[in-house]
């Protein structure tokens, strides 16, 4: 949707990216129309529209006003009646004569939206508004833990990330859903007209819309990430039964039962989306760990937000990526400001579709943000990458591409990278592994059955098979049958759970999140075999390999003008997305799990 948008920015601007109505473009396509004077002309126009749009959105997401939010509604209602109106032109013409190239392009001009609107004027502009306000109630959600107290969402994130005391995780995490009750109604309206629009282009509801965008029919979408779940399924399963019996450990039976799920606050993470943060407590304590503590190494050599960001761009330059722009660091948000209401949920934008790449980022230093960094240059690498391309492939092979590239570059972040770059003096030995694998697990495998859940409960929405009634029974039901964790306190169809997670607001479509983690083991292997690695996988950091930034950079470059299998097969020779570089990686901890649940007699499953 936009300048940052497709993946990245669709936050809460995609929704903003409404719709558009009476001022259509310069010309109207219909059935005489000659398809390549077509193509050209939407491509022109939604590069131009993009880059108003993006900037509208960009102004409202770092500054949260009345005025701001009136003017992002405005820019993201034409940028999205625009692209409906050029999806449904494009649905009508003879792709016939055109080479591969075109008929690409009219494709993507027909799924080239996240929300469409419905061709009635009124409800376009109402559902560019529910955009908007979706995307400001996240981003001004606080909750007081006094009267005086009022933590932003990054900051009760830090509690949840640290604090062991149970009673004052249930409270963080119970406040923080506060803000999501006056979401419910909103995005239900959201919902039915998204659907109005998506019809209107022939698609059954959104979630087809969404489904169509992998370079395959939209029904076989689901299969393959099923069949990808499928495979990683049984890793997740014994770290999950590892992970509820260590804490039944810490915390007593009475508050973890071991043949339930487990409760959602004692994850370290207000989501339960990434268990890194409780490393410590679950780790046995005759396990030489990871060996350091990044969160505080961090604080021990200075680094401030900026100096995070610098080492992060290191990264990418010694690979042979070219240093970012200096408008990159006079433009870019890094540090949460006090004095108003801003998204702090990390992007990354591309403001003029070339080379004015930023990041806005609420970083907090700590070890967590210090990858979320890396994720960040991610895109805006990749954007720089492909900015030649022709405007409709300016984007990622397929989304989960784009959410792939910068982690690949966090899973580098080893032990030898952090001795090469002086964090630490020595390089923890072998016998550490097997720490340093879990602690990876912890994020990255306790993370799929997430990224999986979040999406099918949106397609359930948008089929109609969850309704309003049941909007947070559903929810929880799937969360249980996909990660095995549980509310920690009642909840009731007065709650929206779902709306207290950024990307159900801010309209960000999700299972790229789980592609990417499957994906970045694929980058990530055949990257370290261009770089000549030799050794334990998990050791490998593509710190330093020209080679590595060359081959990826050729993916890179192709933006969308390939379908994804094409892209993927440029680095990894294979056109086939697989689990089976995750489980390479995680082999010994996976072992290591297995004899550990069997030892303690663990019963495993919820
Ligand atoms: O939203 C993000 C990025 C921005 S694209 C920070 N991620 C997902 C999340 O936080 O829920 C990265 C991992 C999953
Ligand atoms: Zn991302």
């Amino acid at each position: 949707m936009t300048p940052m948008p497709k993946w990245a920015l669709s936050a809460l601007a995609v929704a903003l990216l409404s719709a558009c109505q009476s001022d259509a473009p310069a010309s109207e396509a219909d059935q005489k129309t000659d398809p390549r004077t077509f193509i050209a002309e939407a491509e022109a126009d939604m590069a131009q529209i993009s880059e108003t749009a993006g900037r509208a959105q960009w102004i409202y997401a770092n500054f949260i006003t009345e005025d701001t939010a009136a003017l992002a509604s405005e820019a993201g209602r034409i940028y999205t009646e625009k692209a409906v109106h050029y999806a449904s032109q494009a649905a009508t013409l003879d792709a016939s004569g055109l080479s591969a190239e075109e008929q690409r392009k009219l494709d993507i001009l027909k799924r080239n939206l996240t929300l469409p609107a419905p061709a009635d004027p009124a409800k376009s502009q109402r559902l560019a508004e529910l955009g908007t306000e979706l995307g400001g109630l996240y981003g001004k959600g606080r909750f007081c833990l006094e009267p005086d107290n009022c933590l932003s969402q990054p900051q009760l994130s830090s509690i949840m990330a640290s604090s062991r005391d149970p009673e004052e995780l249930e409270r963080v995490w119970a406040g923080w859903r506060e803000i999501a009750k006056p979401m419910r109604p909103l995005f239900s309206e959201q919902v039915q007209l998204a659907n109005q629009g998506a019809q209107a282009l022939g698609y059954a509801n959104v979630g087809e819309l969404w489904r169509s965008k992998y370079d395959m029919p939209a029904a076989d979408f689901p299969k393959q990430l099923d069949g990808l779940w499928d495979e990683v399924k049984p890793l997740y399963e014994a770290l999950h039964c590892y992970v509820r019996g260590e804490l039944g450990e810490q915390y007593g039976a009475e508050v973890v039962p071991q043949d339930q799920p487990i409760p959602a606050h004692l994850l370290g993470n207000m989501w339960a989306q990434q268990w890194g943060e409780i490393y410590e407590l679950v780790a046995p304590a005759d396990l030489p760990g990871p060996g350091y503590d990044l969160t505080a190494l961090l604080a021990e050599h200075g680094y401030d937000e900026i100096k995070m960001v610098e080492q992060a761009e290191t990264f990418f330059t010694s690979m042979g990526f070219a240093p970012l722009p200096d408008t990159f660091w006079t433009r870019s948000l890094f540090v949460e400001p006090q004095d108003r209401d801003v998204v702090c949920h990390a992007s990354a934008w591309d403001l003029d579709n070339r080379e004015d790449i930023r990041i806005k980022m609420c970083i907090r230093k700590n070890g967590e943000d210090f990858r979320v960094i890396h994720h960040e240059l991610g895109h805006n690498i990749y954007q720089r990458a492909y900015m030649d391309q022709p405007f409709l492939f300016k984007d990622s092979a397929n989304d989960g591409f784009h959410e792939a590239i910068g982690d690949v570059i966090s899973l580098s972040i080893t032990p030898n990278y952090l001795k090469e770059i002086g964090l630490i003096d020595d390089v923890p030995p072998a016998e550490s592994d097997i720490g340093l694998l879990l602690r990876q697990a912890l994020d990255k495998v306790a993370f799929l059955p997430f990224g999986l859940m979040i999406d099918q409960w949106r397609w359930q929405v948008f089929s109609g098979e969850i309704t309003e009634a049941n909007y947070n029974a559903a929810w929880w039901e799937l969360r249980q049958q996909y990660q095995g964790i549980q509310a920690p306190v009642a909840r009731s169809e007065a709650d929206f759970d779902p709306g207290a997670k950024y990307h159900v607001p801010a309209s960000v479509p999700y299972t790229r999140y789980f592609l990417a983690h499957i994906l970045q083991f694929q980058f990530y292997q055949a990257l370290c075999e261009e770089a000549g690695y030799q050794g334990p996988i998990h050791r490998c950091s593509l710190y330093g390999s020209e080679e590595a930034g060359a081959k990826l950079n050729t993916m890179l470059e192709m933006g969308l003008s390939q379908p994804w299998p094409q892209a993927l097969a440029a680095v990894t020779g294979s056109e086939q997305m697989s689990g089976q570089a995750l489980l390479n990686y995680f082999a010994p901890l996976h072992q290591w799990l297995d004899t550990q649940n069997q030892a303690a007699g663990r019963q495993c499953g919820w």
